[in-house]
């Protein structure tokens, strides 16, 4: 885990305008990569407000400057997107607010990155679904995300993690840290390594058909976790989709996948106790439903078809990547706990066999709305 940076937090603070004085700074939200802080002003004029300042984990995010540019330019895009609708970009898209020096971050003296974002006031993020209409809510929004940026000029798009979602080479990445075993951990967890190896199969499906060309390459989210929408408090409506990091060209599939994978479980990514864990067929058609509508007619009818797939692939690829984080030590997601990946990767594989057994039911729900 990476070390507190106060100097750096304050200089960073005091590195982006603002109104008035500041009130506190807490860490917020539950992110595993970067750290993130809610700051809350009081302004003479106009009150409180609040303001998301981030420390980008520049460990995981190598570029951050081509990243921030991503990020500039596809809610400048969006912006404009949203306001030829009528909407309110304020709070339909991130607003990065700028640094002293009119960049959209600021580098430390220690050569950390930060940035911030005005935030988007009376709406929540949510880390399991408390509300079944949140969860059609996120859906329909990352499919309208995606549907918003389908003429976004794709070869401009920086790739800020090189092969993200290329689940074949995470695979081999797996297959690397389980014979390096640099923490004497692997012998322990040797079911979860047989469970992965016995599944090795499905790592090549969806790059195959993407090199077929069976699928088309679109411009997608890549990280489309419930916890990265805000749901407006008031409407219960998906307003905004944050987290904006990983926008790059990638596959529809895994955008809806990742979305099952964390939303449509009955529990928490790191619960503890698997019979909790479940992929609920309810939750799986609500999504389905939200993200063809989100989609809007725009998913071909391989895609569509593939649906399943995705959530299957993108749940095992998670749990590969939980597992092998676990034997690595612990050096790219947050932990909270000794033994925190290998609950989240644990909670992963119970969910593609619960999706193995519930296989005919998925594809039938994708069926219906084809
Ligand atoms: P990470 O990459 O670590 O997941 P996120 O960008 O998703 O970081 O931010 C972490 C959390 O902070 C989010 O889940 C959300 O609760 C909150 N958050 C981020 N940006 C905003 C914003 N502009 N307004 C309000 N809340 C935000
Ligand atoms: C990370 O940043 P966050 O917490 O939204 C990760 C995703 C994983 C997810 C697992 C850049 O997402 O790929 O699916 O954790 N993001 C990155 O919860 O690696
Ligand atoms: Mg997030």
């Amino acid at each position: 885990m990476r070390k507190e940076n106060d100097k750096g937090k304050t200089d960073a603070i005091n590195n982006f305008s603002s109104r008035g004085n500041l009130v506190s700074v807490e860490p917020y939200g539950s992110g595993h990569i970067n750290d993130t802080y809610l700051l809350i002003y009081d302004d003479p004029e106009k009150g409180q407000y609040k303001k998301i300042l981030q420390h980008m984990n520049r460990q995981i995010f190598t570029r951050p400057i081509e990243l921030m540019e991503n990020i500039m330019n596809v809610t400048t895009y969006l912006r404009e997107r949203i306001l030829e609708k009528g909407g309110d970009p304020e709070r339909e898209t991130l607003n990065v607010i700028p640094a002293l020096d009119g960049k959209p971050y600021y580098i430390d003296s220690e050569g950390e990155y930060w940035r911030a974002y005005q935030f988007i006031t009376g709406a929540s993020c949510y880390d399991q679904v408390k509300k079944p209409e949140n969860f059609y809510q996120s859906a329909f929004s990352f499919g309208n995300f995606q549907r918003m940026l389908a003429d976004y000029p794709a070869d401009t798009l920086h790739e800020t993690i090189q092969g993200f979602h290329d689940t074949k080479s995470r695979f081999a990445a797996f297959r690397r840290a389980v014979e390096a075993d640099v923490c004497g951990r692997a012998e322990s967890v040797r079911k979860e390594i047989d469970f992965a190896f016995a599944h090795e199969e499905m790592t090549g499906v969806l790059g195959g058909m993407l090199e077929r060309k069976e699928m088309p390459l679109r411009v997608t989210h890549n990280d489309t976790k419930l916890n990265n929408i805000m749901i407006d408090d008031a409407t219960g409506k998906g307003i905004c989709v944050i987290d904006l990091d990983t926008v790059m060209p990638g596959l529809a599939v895994n955008d809806f996948g990742d979305s099952i994978r964390f939303g449509a479980s009955t529990a928490a990514e790191d619960e503890t106790d698997l019979d909790k864990v479940e992929c609920d067929m309810e939750l799986f058609e609500l999504y389905t439903k939200g993200f063809v509508e989100g989609c809007a007619g725009s998913l071909t009818a391989k895609e569509l078809e593939m649906l399943p797939m995705g959530a299957k692939v993108m749940t095992f690829e998670c749990g590969i990547r939980f597992l092998a984080d676990y034997l690595e030590g612990d050096v790219y997601f947050k932990i909270h706990r000794e033994g925190h990946n290998l609950d989240r990767c644990r909670t992963q594989f119970k969910l593609v066999e619960d999706m193995e057994k519930k296989w005919d039911i998925m594809n039938e729900i994708v069926r219906k709305y084809s």
